[in-house]
C-alpha cells in the first residue's frame, strides 16, 4: 500500500485523482473511480446547474465514498455550482482555467476542501494564501486547457513554493509516473486521459479508440492567439483551427468556430469535426479497462518501482 497525506486528507485509499473533464467525466466515471479507492471528480464544464445537481445525486447513489466536483472558472454558472456543492455536501471542489480566489471563502465556510488546478508558481502561492487546501500542479503535457510549463520542472517548483500538499498532473498514466511524482515531492497524481479509456467512462467509443491508437506525437495545441492554449489529438478540426489562427481571423470568429466542438467529439463521436482533448500521455494508453483494475495496476506498479530503487545504491 502506498499511503500519502493525500489519502488522509481526502479519505481515500490510493493517492490518485481523476481529473475533472467536461462532457467526459460524468457521474458514472466519477463514482467508478471513487469505488476503486481513488477519487472521482465530476466534470462540471459549462453545464447548467440543474444538470450538475442531478449528476452529483447520481454519484451519491452509486457510491458512498468521497468524490469531488470540478468547476472551470469560465463557466457562466460558477456561483450556482458552488451553491450546489455546498448543499450536497461534496467533499472537494477542484477548479481550473482561472483564479478561484473569489469562491474560496464560501467553500471553506461550508467545510469543503478546495483543490485548485494551477499551472504556475505565482498562482500556487496566491491560492495558498487565499486558503486552498491542496493544489494540483498541471504541466502542459495535459489535455484540454493548459499552461506553459511542463510537469517535470513545474511540480518540484510548486512543491518548494508552498506548504500545502501538491498533486502532480500532466503526463501520468501508469505506476512509473506515480513513483516519479512522489520522487518530485508530490502527494499523488491526477490523471485525465488515462481514465477516459475505462469501461465506465461514458464518452463515445470513437474517442476512447482514438486515444488507444494514438502515438507519442499524436497531440497538438491550438488557441495560442486567444491566450488559451488547448491540447487535443491531431485531426482535421485542429488543423483548421491552426489555419484560422495563422490567417489571423478575429477572436470572435475563432470562438464561434470552436463552440460546441468538445461535445461533438465526446457525445457524437465525431473525430473529424470534434475537439478530441487528450494529453501527450495518450501514446502510453493502449487499453480500455475497468477503473478498479486500472487503479490496482497503477498502485502495484508504483510499489514495484519504488521497492526496486535500492538497487541503485552502491
Ligand atoms: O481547466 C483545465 N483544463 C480544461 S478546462 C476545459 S473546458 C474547455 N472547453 C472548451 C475549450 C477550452 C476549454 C478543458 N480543459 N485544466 C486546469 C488548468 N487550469 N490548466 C491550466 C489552468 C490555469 C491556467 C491559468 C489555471 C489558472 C490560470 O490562471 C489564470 C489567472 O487568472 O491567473
Amino acid at each position: 500500500m502506498i499511503r500519502t497525506p493525500l489519502c488522509d486528507l481526502l479519505g481515500i485509499e490510493h493517492p490518485i485523482v481523476q481529473g475533472g473533464m467536461a462532457w467526459v467525466g460524468t457521474a458514472a466515471l466519477t463514482a467508478a473511480v471513487s469505488e476503486a479507492g481513488a477519487i472521482g471528480i465530476l466534470g462540471g464544464g459549462n453545464a447548467p446547474p440543474d444538470w450538475v445537481r442531478a449528476q452529483v445525486r447520481e454519484v451519491k447513489q452509486r457510491t458512498s465514498r468521497p468524490f469531488g466536483v470540478n468547476i472551470p472558472l469560465f463557466s457562466p454558472f460558477v456561483d450556482d455550482v458552488v451553491s450546489i456543492c455546498i448543499e450536497e455536501r461534496v467533499r472537494v471542489v477542484a477548479t481550473g482555467a482561472g483564479n478561484p480566489a473569489p469562491i474560496i471563502p464560501r467553500l471553506k465556510e461550508a467545510g469543503i476542501l478546495v483543490m485548485p488546478v494551477i499551472a504556475s508558481v505565482a498562482l500556487a502561492k496566491r491560492l495558498e494564501r487565499a486558503g486552498a487546501d491542496l493544489l494540483v500542479a498541471e504541466g502542459m503535457e495535459s489535455g484540454g486547457h493548459i499552461g506553459e510549463v511542463t510537469t517535470l520542472p513545474l511540480v518540484p517548483q510548486v512543491v518548494d513554493a508552498v506548504r500545502i500538499p501538491v498533486v502532480a498532473a500532466g503526463g501520468f498514466a501508469d505506476g512509473r509516473g506515480l513513483a516519479a511524482a512522489l520522487a518530485l515531492g508530490a502527494v499523488g497524481i491526477q490523471m485525465g486521459t488515462r481514465f477516459i479509456c475505462t469501461d465506465e467512462c461514458e464518452v463515445h467509443p470513437n474517442y476512447k479508440e482514438k486515444i488507444v491508437r494514438a502515438g507519442d506525437r499524436a497531440t497538438m495545441t491550438t488557441g495560442h492567439s486567444l491566450g488559451h492554449p488547448v491540447r487535443t489529438l491531431r485531426n482535421p478540426l485542429a488543423r483548421d483551427f491552426e489555419e484560422l489562427e495563422r490567417r489571423g481571423v478575429t477572436e470572435q470568429e475563432i470562438i464561434e468556430f470552436g463552440t460546441g466542438r468538445l461535445r461533438l467529439a465526446a457525445v457524437e463521436g465525431d473525430m473529424v469535426h470534434g475537439s478530441v482533448m487528450a494529453g501527450q500521455v495518450a501514446g502510453l494508453v493502449d487499453d480500455i479497462v475497468p477503473c478498479k483494475a486500472l487503479v490496482a495496476r497503477i498502485v502495484r506498479q508504483a510499489e514495484d518501482v519504488l521497492r526496486g530503487m535500492p538497487r541503485f545504491f552502491g
